[in-house]
Parts: C-alpha cells; sequence; structure tokens
C-alpha cells in the first residue's frame, strides 16, 4: 500500500494540507453534497477542523449553482472548503470569490484545474486516476486528513468505506485503489470486516454491528430524501455515534413519505397528468416531492419508464421546481426547474443503436433553446436546469430536435 502513499498524487494532497496548515484564520465553511458520500466526507473534515483547532460551520447543497456559491462567499470569508462536487466549478467559484477567501475544493468528479492564487482543487482526475473507479470522496478526505494526523484519521477509517460504498465503489466485487488502501487501515483496526456473498464481498462496519451498503443507504435517504428536513445533519452524527431511535424514526419515515409520493404520483399520471406529444411523454411534479430534493425526479423518471403505463418508445421527460429555500442558506433568488429524462425500454435500444437521438445530445441542445445549462447527461439518462414557465418551451425545442434527426 505504500506505494500510493509516494506517488505523484500524494505531492498533491501534501500542497492541499499545506492550505490548511498555514491558514491563519479561525474558522472553515465545508459546502458537501447531500448524498452518503458528501455526508461522509462532511463526517471526515468536521474531525480535521477539530484535530486542527478551527470552528466549522457546515453547509449541504445539492449541486454547485452560481447562485448558492454568490450567498455563501458574500456572507462569509476566510477558508471555504467544497467537497464532494465542485470539481468542474473551479473557474466560476473564482470569479465569485474576487480573491476574497482561500478555497480547496476536494473531489473525485471529473475536474477542471485553474491557475488561481485563492481557489485550489484536489481531485484524483487531474492526476490521470479515475474518481469514479478508484477514489470517492470520503477516501479522499480521509487521506487529507492522514496527511495531515495520521493516527487521528486511522480512527475514521471506517467512515471512507461507507462513503466509497454509497458512491456504489465496490460494484465490481469490491472497493479498489486508494478506496482499499482506506478499507485496508480500516481491516487492520478492527473496524471493518470483509465477509463473501457469492463472489461480492461485503464490508461488516463493527462498530455499527451492521454491513456498510446498509449504513450508506440510510444516509442517502436521510440526505436526500430528508433534504428539506436537514436529514444529513442526523447522519453526520450517525456516521460517530450510529444510529439513535430518533435518526432510525426519521429513516424510515422518509421512505414511507418517499413511496407515499411516488404512488400517488404514478396514480396522476395514469389518470391523465402525463402529457402525449409526437416524440416525448412529459409531466411536472411541481412541488409534490418536497422535502426531497430535486434529484427525487430521476429517481421517480427511473422507477416509471418500464411501467405499462408509460409508452414505451416516446422520451419520458419529468420537471420539480427548484425550492427557493436552501436549508443551510435560506431563501435563493431563483425561478427555475430541474428536468430529468429517461429512455423506455423501446426507444433505449434504438437509441443505443444510433436510430433514435440521444438524451445526451437532445438535453443540452433543448437547454440551451431556452437559455439553460445542462451539465449531466448521458444517453439513456440526462439532467438540466432550466427557468421556470420555460418547460413547454424546452418541450417545443426538444421536439423540434427529434423532427429533424428523423429528418435528417
Ligand atoms: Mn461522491
Amino acid at each position: 500500500m505504500e506505494e500510493f502513499l509516494h506517488s505523484e498524487f500524494f505531492d498533491w494532497v501534501e500542497k492541499a494540507a499545506d492550505l490548511i496548515r498555514t491558514y491563519e484564520g479561525d474558522r472553515i465553511t465545508v459546502v458537501h453534497h447531500n448524498d452518503a458520500d458528501g455526508i461522509c466526507s462532511a463526517a471526515l473534515l468536521s474531525k480535521i477542523c477539530d484535530y486542527l483547532g478551527f470552528k466549522s460551520e457546515f453547509i449541504c447543497i445539492e449541486k454547485v449553482y452560481p447562485a448558492i456559491v454568490e450567498r455563501i462567499h458574500r456572507d462569509r470569508d476566510g477558508m471555504i472548503i467544497y467537497t464532494d462536487l465542485a470539481g468542474l466549478a473551479a473557474e466560476m467559484i473564482d470569479r465569485v470569490n474576487a480573491g476574497k477567501s482561500r478555497v480547496l475544493i476536494i473531489d473525485h468528479h471529473p475536474a477542471k484545474d485553474i491557475e488561481s492564487d485563492t481557489v485550489h482543487v484536489l481531485d484524483p482526475e487531474l492526476a490521470g486516476i479515475s474518481g469514479d473507479i478508484f477514489v470517492s470522496a470520503s477516501s479522499l478526505n480521509y487521506i487529507f486528513f492522514r496527511v495531515l494526523a495520521e493516527k487521528e484519521a486511522m480512527d475514521y477509517a471506517y467512515i471512507a468505506v461507507l462513503g466509497s460504498v454509497g458512491d456504489y465503489h465496490d460494484r465490481s466485487g469490491g472497493v479498489l485503489g486508494f478506496d482499499r488502501f482506506a478499507l485496508s487501515e480500516a481491516i487492520e483496526r478492527d473496524q471493518v470486516k470483509v465477509r463473501f456473498e457469492g463472489v461480492r464481498e461485503k464490508y461488516f462496519v463493527t462498530k455499527f454491528g451492521e454491513y456498510a451498503d446498509e449504513i450508506a443507504m440510510r444516509l442517502t435517504t436521510l440526505g436526500a430524501v430528508g433534504y428539506e428536513k436537514r436529514g444529513y445533519r442526523f447522519g453526520i452524527k450517525a456516521c460517530f455515534e450510529g444510529f439513535d431511535d430518533a435518526t432510525m424514526k426519521m429513516v424510515s419515515e422518509l421512505g414511507e413519505l418517499k413511496e407515499k409520493k411516488f404512488k400517488e404520483m404514478i396514480e396522476r399520471l395514469k389518470d391523465g397528468e402525463l402529457i402525449q406529444e409526437k416524440y416525448t411523454q412529459w409531466f411536472h411534479v411541481g412541488n409534490f416531492f418536497s422535502p426531497m430534493g430535486v434529484k427525487t425526479v430521476g429517481e421517480f423518471c427511473q422507477l416509471v419508464k418500464d411501467m405499462s403505463f408509460v409508452n414505451d418508445s416516446k422520451y419520458l421527460i419529468g420537471f420539480q421546481d427548484k425550492p427557493k429555500f436552501i436549508p443551510d442558506l435560506g431563501e435563493i433568488e431563483w425561478e427555475c426547474v430541474k428536468m430529468s429524462g429517461r429512455t423506455p425500454p423501446l426507444l433505449e435500444r434504438r437509441v443505443l443503436r444510433g436510430e433514435m437521438p440521444g438524451l445526451d445530445y437532445l438535453v443540452p441542445k433543448a437547454s440551451e433553446a431556452v437559455g439553460g445549462f445542462a451539465d449531466a447527461t448521458h444517453k439513456i439518462a440526462a439532467a438540466t436546469i432550466i427557468d421556470k414557465d420555460k418547460e413547454e418551451e424546452f418541450i417545443k425545442a426538444f421536439e423540434k430536435l427529434v423532427d429533424e434527426y428523423e429528418g435528417g
């Protein structure tokens, strides 16, 4: 395992560690994602701040939008750490920050490095290491912690394992690379035991008396389904103290709430709320999914795309209002909606054969047509953000694009 620690990447981690070591302020703001990996990253960073004697504030967000970054940097200075997000947003953050705060981005998503005196990016992708396979944000924060305080960090190696499993880095049968390095240290310290289920490794977390995947799923429920209720706060606490009765109750209530809302929404779609166009079928949930975050409409599309009431050969598109209220920040001045797209099975085969255009082509183009920006697009699944009241215009642009593709 030592070779990891002597790699070029380790020098990058050292440089990032210097930024926090030489920081002269007394408080650090941590901005983190709301899934299990983001929650585990925040948990590790909270210990780093404690260890170094900094006061810390935590802000949980679903995505890095300029309006959110503006609010964060308007009201705060000192040091701001973004984690499990923002790898691609360094430029925008640097522009908004305008030299005010010391910013460190600790992410494992695709990233773009920038030349800046105040904004720094620590991301394995920049060193040619896949952050989707070998390093979760939690493992990265663990390694960061380890460089700052090796002994103290090792008490929390299991948290890196929870984050890695939360991001499904065990999908090939077990975690790999830097994730595995964190796992090996958790095993050495009896925090985790590896068991086998067929050819798959399962990570039993001794402190919790259960498996990492169950714990991670619970953390994601708290952060994503319970986003507007600040469920992630309970998640961070649970990383250290386990799940108390109140937190377990919250998890099961959130699970039931999601199931109930999804069932009702399916009925509404069957009752005529699924609008049929030539190539698309679409619906708008408004704020019906509140308090669940805007990732929910994507999860809902994923669930219903295979159901029999959905037309097998048309694109499925759902919209969800983006709430103005960000739990840790208050009201943000924006009026926008999240759009999620999926391809039902028959259409999916046509898209993959190249007979129909993919969502990675249609969604960015249709977004542009209404002045929006798409940032997460794949052939058969995509998401974007557009201004409110542009939904019908978006659908029109989308239809036109498919028409042109069919014609040409
Ligand atoms: Mn992650």
